[in-house]
């Protein structure tokens, strides 16, 4: 063997040798491993990095955020966020984002639009001005509401629910807003809480969780907060790149399992197939039993898994949708209780910040296809385009962005809340060195989900 020959040999071996080893042979060690990384997986990898632990976080999809949808525009060069856009003034909020150093501001005019119209969305039917109660009797219904919110401190925090769970949270909504004459939020209700199919259906319970003092705060003082750059995805850019190689993407989890001491986790990444070895496993996806398919679940897991119904909710941007600047149309029926369209359906179409762009939101209780969604938008939008006779625009409809929210509200009946359903979910955290966090551990409110996950979730993983 020449010389030459004998270096190249050992080149290949070494090479051989590398490739082994970044195939992921070597197993990952981290003291948690943490699967999705939206807005409660990804406040819970800094957090806990912060206190001195290590994670693994992985998200499927190629980059964090979740329910975090930011447009970028090509002409103008502006960013405008269309998925989560509103958060509180409160230290839990304000430290994280001033940690990213990424400025929040009042959100102001991003909703006030200059023409607000209100039609029939089924029909295209313009309505003569809003089929709703007036901006004061909302607010004195607000104030009414703030009265029964104070009866149910325990909402605030988790789903921490007394035996026997209180009659009226298991009332549906629009029969708690009959008992109390609190028609006059209906509509506030209807519009601030979206993605939940039929909001009068629903149990009070999860409208209360999804309505706390902090937001009826907000909406009547004006107090919202939002980024100032109107990119909430600077946030989960800035966490990936802080994350570095503790962040795996675009991965998908296939299997879990869990020994008395330990989690093993194995995760298929772009760059092949790791195995992730950690002491604790903390899950930040909707916990519906076809989601955790790669999970090793127990007889009490799958049943309490099994329990959730889930609604549906998307987002849409169009441009050129055909309708004047300015304009937002709001989905109203005069004929239906409290003026409140039966869903599936969009709630309003809206002029936003961007020039020619216009955002949908767009939720049902069952699912539907996508094909079947956006083929709705466009068909009532031309209808209402057609009945209101906007003048035409240049262009023809084009979504910029569409996104599939789906599972989105958590629920179980009324007979499992009040059979107690929740303390038995409750008593899943921790069991099996698996904890969980989440909007359906909290309320679909990021502000929130950070706050329980910083106070009453971190400091039980700590002391483990
Ligand atoms: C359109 C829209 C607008 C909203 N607006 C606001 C708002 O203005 N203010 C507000 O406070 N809240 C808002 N919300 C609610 C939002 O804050 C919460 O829904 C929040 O995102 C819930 O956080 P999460 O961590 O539970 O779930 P998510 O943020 O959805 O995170 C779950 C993550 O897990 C990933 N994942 C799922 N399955 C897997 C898997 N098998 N393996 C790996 N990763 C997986 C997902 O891709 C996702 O990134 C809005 C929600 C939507 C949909
Ligand atoms: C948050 O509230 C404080 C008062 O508690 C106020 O001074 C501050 O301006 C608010 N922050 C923003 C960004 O509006
Ligand atoms: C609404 O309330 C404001 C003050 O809060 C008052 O000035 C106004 O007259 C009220 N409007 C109606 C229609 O009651
Ligand atoms: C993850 O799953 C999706 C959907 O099944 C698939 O398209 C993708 O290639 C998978 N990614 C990896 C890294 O396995
Ligand atoms: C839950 O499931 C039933 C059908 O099983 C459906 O009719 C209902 O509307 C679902 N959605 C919600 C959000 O409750
Ligand atoms: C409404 O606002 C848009 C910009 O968003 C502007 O172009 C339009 O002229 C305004 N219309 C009126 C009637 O103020
Ligand atoms: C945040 O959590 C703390 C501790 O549980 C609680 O006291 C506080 O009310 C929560 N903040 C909000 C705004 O809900």
């Amino acid at each position: 063997m020449s010389f030459q020959s004998f270096i190249r040999t050992i080149c290949i071996f070494a090479l051989l040798v590398l490739a082994n080893a970044t195939e992921g042979n070597d197993p990952i060690t981290s003291d948690f491993v943490i699967i999705g990384g939206g807005s409660s997986g990804t406040y819970a990898a800094i957090r806990l990095r912060e206190n001195g632990k290590t994670v693994t976080l992985i998200e499927r999809e190629a980059v964090l955020g979740g329910h975090v949808n930011t447009y970028l525009d090509p002409y103008t060069g502006q960013t405008f966020d269309y998925g989560v856009i509103s958060f509180d003034n409160i230290s839990v909020v304000k430290n994280y984002f001033e940690h990213f150093d990424v400025p929040l501001g009042p959100i102001g005019d991003l909703f006030t639009t200059n023409i607000s119209y209100y039609a029939d969305f089924a029909t295209g039917t313009p309505l003569t001005g809003s089929p709703f109660p007036s901006d004061n009797a909302t607010g004195a219904a607000l104030f009414d509401y703030e009265d029964q919110l104070a009866k149910y401190p325990f909402l605030t925090n988790g789903y921490n629910l007394p035996t026997p769970v209180p009659a009226d949270l298991l009332l549906t909504w629009g029969d708690f807003l009959k008992k109390y004459q609190l028609e006059g939020l209906a509509y506030t209700s209807f519009i601030t809480l979206q993605g939940i199919g039929n909001i009068l259906a629903q149990p009070t319970l999860y409208v209360m969780k999804y309505l706390p003092q902090t937001t009826v705060t907000n909406i009547l003082t004006g107090s919202f907060l939002t980024t100032v750059h109107h990119n909430n995805h600077e946030l989960y850019d800035k966490a990936l790149v802080e994350l570095g190689s503790s962040a795996l993407v675009s991965s998908n989890v296939t299997s879990v399992v869990r020994n008395s001491g330990s989690v093993e986790v194995t995760v298929s990444t772009p760059s092949g197939t790791k195995l992730i070895q950690a002491s604790q496993l903390l899950i930040a996806i909707q916990p519906k039993l076809e989601s955790l398919g790669f999970l090793d679940l127990n007889v009490e897991e799958q049943y309490i898994f099994g329990q959730f119904n889930n609604s549906y909710y998307w987002d849409a941007l169009v441009r050129n949708p055909g309708m004047p600047p300015g304009v937002c149309v709001n989905n109203a029926n005069p004929a239906a209780a409290l003026a409140l369209p039966e869903m599936p359906g969009m709630y309003v179409i809206c002029a936003t910040i961007l020039p020619d762009i216009y955002s949908v939101y767009y939720t049902s209780p069952y699912a539907l296809s996508e094909d079947y969604v956006k083929n709705d938008i466009l068909t009532t939008t031309a209808k209402l385009v057609k009945a209101f006779g906007f003048p035409p625009v240049n262009g023809t409809p084009e979504f910029v962005g569409f996104n599939d929210h789906r599972p989105f509200e958590l629920t179980v009946s009324t007979d499992d809340i009040a059979g107690g359903f929740y303390d038995r979910l409750n008593a899943l955290q921790g069991e099996r060195n698996t904890w969980y966090t989440g909007a359906t551990w909290q309320a679909h409110d990021s502000s929130l989900i950070w706050n329980w996950t910083e106070y009453t979730l971190l400091p039980r993983l700590l002391a483990n």
